[in-house]
């Protein structure tokens, strides 16, 4: 699929520090230390409905990781899916009318003007389900010369047990994993399966579903599999980072680990597993089926500026859960109108000091908020407002706008 564009990106004066990153499957923070390029994949949307502000969250929140390798010296290749098929879409598109292609492309558009217009840096590779499925049938062949693939009735499963490792990334125990699975996808009910843990890997045929012809009858794929395939594509076996909202931790994310790590044995699917908080709204976890959403595209169509939404994340740590409100938007809406005062004068305090906080800040664990509140105390000093006004460094503002846009994606 077609990425959307990348933003320019300027350069920075000085190398960032390496980064550390919370590891969900040790419950750690981990150095990430790539060899070659950084390898980064997050999973992407399932195109039913336009981008919230929980989504927005989680791509800003890693489009700091990108930020953060590259500032560190790193070429980074970042790879992203759209579930373009899966139940979800289809049923939303029943239930308004549409096409389900119309409405993945449609919301897959919006997403993608969304994050140019949020400057998140796009993916290498944007890739989606539906042309990921000959990918899809090769890695379920593996899976089944590896004795990992079993039927029900025309579905097939695949065998978690297959994968000693099972259950790292989450932590969870089984009963746990058991309660969960339903509430996100799975069957763990469904008679014939051998574990209730076991997940689809390709789902034959219903009436009235699109479905595609394979060596195992005519289906689609199932969730996991999706993404297992296109990373291990695209990225190979022990990549640096797989990333998404904490709602991926299972069981998402352990699917994907426990099926590639039977495909590709010997080593774990990814280094680190990093984990967004959910964003909430009027007491709930945004979401999609819940209804409760604030959706980028309409804030940007009632003139709200892009960059007073991303600061208004940035505000946020992105392993916090919290809840969205209005005076959120407002308030970075006047922080920035403070910024862009101070930037306008070209000079102010100095702004080197400044720039290794903001660095230190987001190669630890993409601390935003400690990055944003050493620039506001910079804008202060600059402004004068606790004094007197600091104006030595006649570069200030330049390399603040450097440092502003390159770490923080804020363009001002
Ligand atoms: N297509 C799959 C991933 S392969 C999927 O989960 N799609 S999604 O559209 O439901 O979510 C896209 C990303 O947004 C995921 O990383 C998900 O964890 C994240 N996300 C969804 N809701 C929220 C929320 N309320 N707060 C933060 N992140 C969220
Ligand atoms: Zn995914």
């Amino acid at each position: 699929m077609r990425p959307w564009s990348a933003p320019e990106v300027p350069a920075l004066p000085v190398t960032g520090p390496a980064v550390s990153l919370h590891d969900t499957a040790t419950r750690s923070l981990r150095p990430t230390a790539p060899q070659g390029a950084a390898r980064l994949y997050v999973c992407g949307i399932t195109p039913y409905d336009a981008t919230h502000i929980g989504h927005a969250a989680t791509y800003v929140g890693f489009d700091l990781l990108n930020r953060a390798w590259r500032n560190a010296g790193h070429h980074v290749t970042y790879v992203q899916n759209v579930t373009d098929v899966d139940d979800p879409l289809l049923e939303r598109a029943e239930k308004v009318h549409v096409d389900w292609r119309e409405l993945a492309e449609r919301e897959t558009e919006l997403f993608r003007q969304d994050m140019a217009a949020l400057r998140v840096l796009p993916p290498q590779h944007y890739i989606g389900a539906v042309e990921s499925i000959p990918l899809v049938i090769a890695l379920i062949e593996r899976l089944q010369e590896r004795g990992a693939v079993y039927s029900v009735e025309d579905d097939l499963y695949f065998s978690v047990t297959a994968d000693d490792a099972f259950g790292g990334v989450s932590g969870l125990s089984r009963e746990e994993m058991v309660r969960i699975f339903p509430e996100r996808g799975g069957d763990p009910d469904r008679d014939g399966k051998k574990d209730p843990l076991d997940c689809v890997l390709w789902r034959a045929e219903r009436p009235g579903e699109p479905a595609w012809d394979s060596p195992f009858g005519p289906g689609r794929p199932g969730w996991h599999i999706e993404c297992t395939a296109i990373a291990l594509e695209h990225l190979g076996m022990g990549f640096d980072v797989q990333a998404g909202g904490s709602d991926l931790v299972f069981p998402h994310h352990e699917m994907c680990a426990g099926e590639a790590q039977v495909a590709r044995p010997g080593v774990s699917f990814a280094r680190v597993y990093a984990h967004a908080g959910m964003v909430g709204f009027d007491g709930e976890k945004m979401s999609k089926s819940r209804g409760n959403l604030v959706f980028v595209s309409a804030l940007r169509n009632s003139d709200v500026d892009p960059m007073a939404i991303r600061l208004a994340l940035l505000r946020h740590h992105y392993r916090d859960d919290w809840e969205w409100t209005d005076d959120q938007l407002w308030d970075a809406v006047d922080t920035l109108a403070d910024w862009r005062r101070a930037l306008a004068l070209g000079h102010g305090a100095a702004a080197a000091p400044v720039v290794d906080q903001v660095l230190a800040a987001l190669a630890d664990d993409l601390d935003a908020p400690t990055a944003v509140a050493a620039v506001q105390r910079w804008v202060e000093t600059t402004l004068g407002t606790d004094g007197l006004a600091d104006t030595s460094d006649h570069e200030a503002a330049a390399t603040l706008r450097a440092l502003l846009d390159a770490a923080l994606g804020l363009a001002l």
